[in-house]
């Protein structure tokens, strides 16, 4: 057993959430100091229990592992300039000639701060980009690398080398496949094509199965069940998305915007492959049973695939996307497709590194590392280290701040040395603890002492990003005002980000109420055209 400093009783904080902020500010400083002199405590106070239902190993080191994927849409599309190609295009359509460089997607990745790509080994047409033995329509029939070629192959090879990860995208709409429509000949072929695809290409961490069904097969039945104990007997960590899971879910849209309400959880059976409840896989259900986190799949172009007439997305489009997606407990798997050479094209290459460069400017300062932390209470009590309000600073989901049970309220407070300017809040919940916050909102002391809200916002999960104008304060508190259970947050972080600041009309500015006081909007004026303040 520990030393004795964590207890199961209160707290001397307690008192906290309800003081002025006056009386706060000396309380901050007498627990400060207290901290300062006495010793860290052992803990002998367990974690509290988890809320059900959590996540499974294999579906935390998808969404923890690599929060960012890149998707890989080529094929014989890239030649023909169709989106879902008729599946009777020629073989020798399909010629990036000897440029194709499998190394240069996953450089551009990495550098770009993705660490998994997804490549459509088949798209709709049928046309599959590894010699598959059960079809002559594939990379085998094409003049490229003289019928030789694999780029499924090439691909694996270059994100081994690069300690990247590698997902499949395997079409189950063949409109090539002549058994197309025979339940049980064609399941067999499709099983046998992901049988090829688990089994040469070392280890695979993602499969994504497409929901679109052929319309005009309407006996066609897909055995789902028997895919996935498939797949899970081939690459057991392999998360499998669809739009109803098992592992991840499509968050309903193509534009890369998960709701602003946003739960990992669902009810399966609520749920079908290709079903139509888009609301429902937005928004996920704060009641539901099924740990499905939603995942935002969008394309930096206006297609899927490539083509000369298009142009990417800019970096700060891309950025407001992360924004509406990872900033709302979305994992994002970003499409960026190689063109006709083989290669991503300059453009694109661009805008990627302009999103990464504006994602590492923005989040490179964490402006609650200069406060003094202090919660409405700690599990184990004020001298209890391991549940500690300190614990939200640390960037790993096992350290987190947990109040004591039964509270009703629940606060953090940050008291910085002087005045600092923010605009940008990030929170983020143990996830493997269940998703517990309902509510929350950001308070700011103004001139004449009283609390403001700042913003607010429903569900934080994986990650939380709310974007506000420009505001100076010296003591805030982060409050959580519902949760299923006592909340425990792993991350808060606030950021000065005048990349935002310009368009912030494109941003998540949660809610906000009226500003009044000393707490200032910096940009107010100038951003008085741009912004529509409620
Ligand atoms: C959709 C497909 O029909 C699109 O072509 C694309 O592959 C997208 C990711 O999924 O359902």
């Amino acid at each position: 057993m520990g030393g004795g400093h964590c207890e199961r009783s209160r707290s001397p904080n307690h008192q906290m959430a309800k003081s002025t902020p006056s009386t706060l500010r000396l309380l901050f400083l007498a627990a400060a100091a207290a901290a300062l002199l006495l010793p860290p405590a052992a803990s002998d106070v367990p974690p509290p229990l988890p809320v059900l239902p959590i996540p499974t190993a294999r579906q935390l080191r998808w969404q923890l592992d690599s929060p960012l994927s890149l998707f890989l849409h080529f094929g014989i599309n890239t030649f023909t300039g169709s989106e879902w190609g008729s599946g009777h295009a020629p073989p020798s359509a399909f010629d990036p000639g000897d440029g194709l460089d499998a190394r240069q997607w996953v450089r551009v990745a990495r550098s770009a701060g993705f660490s998994r790509l997804v490549i459509t080994a088949k798209h709709h047409d049928g046309f599959c980009l590894w010699p598959s033995q059960y079809t002559d329509y594939s990379v085998a029939s094409s003049p490229w690398r003289a019928g030789k070629g694999d780029v499924v192959g090439e691909l694996a090879r270059a994100a081994r080398e690069e300690g990247v990860e590698l997902g499949i995208y395997l079409s189950p709409w063949d409109r090539h496949e002549a058994t197309y429509g025979k339940t049980r000949a064609y399941n067999e072929f499709y099983m046998g094509q992901m049988r090829e695809l688990l089994t040469r290409y070392g280890e695979i961490t993602y499969v994504f199965l497409d929901g679109a069904p052929g319309k005009d097969k309407t006996d066609m039945n897909y055995l789902f069940d028997s895919w996935f104990g498939l797949i899970r007997q081939l690459q057991p960590r392999a998360a499998i998305f669809s739009d109803a899971g098992p592992d991840t879910r499509w968050v309903g849209d193509e534009a890369g915007v998960a709701g602003s309400t946003s739960w990992s959880m669902i009810n399966g059976s609520d749920v079908t492959i290709g079903g139509t409840n888009y609301q429902y896989l937005k928004s996920g259900d704060a009641a539901g049973r099924d740990w499905v986190a939603p995942e935002c799949d969008v394309s930096i172009r206006p297609g899927w695939f490539w083509h000369a007439s298009e142009s990417p997305k800019s970096g700060r489009q891309l950025l407001d996307i992360y924004f509406k997606s990872l900033g709302r407990n979305c994992h994002l798997l970003l499409n960026v497709p190689p063109n006709s050479s083989g290669l991503f094209s300059e453009e694109d290459i661009r805008s990627l590194q302009e999103f990464h460069e504006l994602r590492t400017s923005i989040f490179s300062n964490n402006l609650a590392q200069t406060a003094l932390i202090s919660a409405s209470s700690t599990r184990g009590g004020t001298q209890c280290d391991q549940f500690s309000p300190g614990k939200v600073l640390e960037e790993d989901i096992n350290s987190y701040w947990a109040p004591e049970e039964d509270k009703t309220e629940w606060a953090l407070y940050l008291q910085f040395p002087g005045t600092v300017s923010f605009n940008l809040l990030k929170v983020q919940e143990p996830i493997h603890m269940g998703q517990r916050i309902i509510k929350f909102h950001l308070d700011a002391v103004n001139k004449d002492g009283e609390w403001i809200e700042v913003t607010s916002g429903t569900t934080v999960g994986y990650q939380r990003l709310l974007h506000f104008p420009m505001v100076e304060a010296e003591l805030l508190r982060f409050v959580v005002d519902e949760s299923r259970a006592e909340p425990l947050v792993s991350y808060l972080g606030l950021y000065s980000a005048d990349e935002l600041s310009i368009t912030s009309d494109m941003f998540d500015l949660g809610s906000r109420a009226p500003w009044k006081g000393s707490i200032v909007w910096k940009w107010v004026a100038k951003l008085a055209g741009l912004i529509v303040v409620d």
